[in-house]
């Protein structure tokens, strides 16, 4: 049910200081910086060919990111898979007994629907589900 990855979240302190190394180092295309309120991040995606890579830098001391950061520093944050009809795709994990950290879809960057898989049960690894398909649901 999870075919497809569709981004890799990046924690950084500042997104400024750590674009250029994408962008000039890299070589790769900034594709959008945004601020996610609800998720407390200001997110910046590159295009990485297949997937894209999403920099997320705390819009505060509060929220996941700080505190990920505060915690082990800068590094791969998350992995997220693109689904469609997530509610859905929730309720099958749900049921196979994978612990979600979500009762509800919450807003993600871009207009997506997102959900996350707790690391406890994902042997080590945050996994998120985003769907785009439900834009505006
Ligand atoms: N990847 C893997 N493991 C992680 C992790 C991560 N990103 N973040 C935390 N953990 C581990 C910790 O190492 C810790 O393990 P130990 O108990 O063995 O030390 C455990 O999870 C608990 O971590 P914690 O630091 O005490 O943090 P919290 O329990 O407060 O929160 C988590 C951890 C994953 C539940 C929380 O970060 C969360 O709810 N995340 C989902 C939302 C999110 O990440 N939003 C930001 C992204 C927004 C976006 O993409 O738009």
């Amino acid at each position: 049910i999870l075919k497809k990855v569709d981004h890799i979240g990046i924690a950084v302190r500042s997104i400024d200081k750590s674009v250029a190394y994408y962008i000039d180092t890299l070589g790769l295309k900034l594709l959008a910086i945004e601020e996610v309120v609800s998720q407390n991040v200001r997110v910046a995606f590159i295009d990485a060919g297949n997937i894209k890579l999403e920099l997320l830098e705390p819009l505060s001391e509060e929220g996941a990111i700080a505190k990920f950061l505060a915690k082990r520093g800068e590094g791969v944050h998350h992995i997220a898979f693109g689904v469609t009809d997530i509610r859905t795709r929730m309720a099958e994990l749900q049921e196979k007994g994978v612990q979600l950290l979500q009762d509800e879809p919450n807003p993600g960057a871009g207009g997506a629907k997102v959900a996350f898989l707790h690391p406890k049960s994902s042997f080590g690894v945050l996994y998120e589900l985003c769907d785009k398909s439900s834009k505006g649901e």
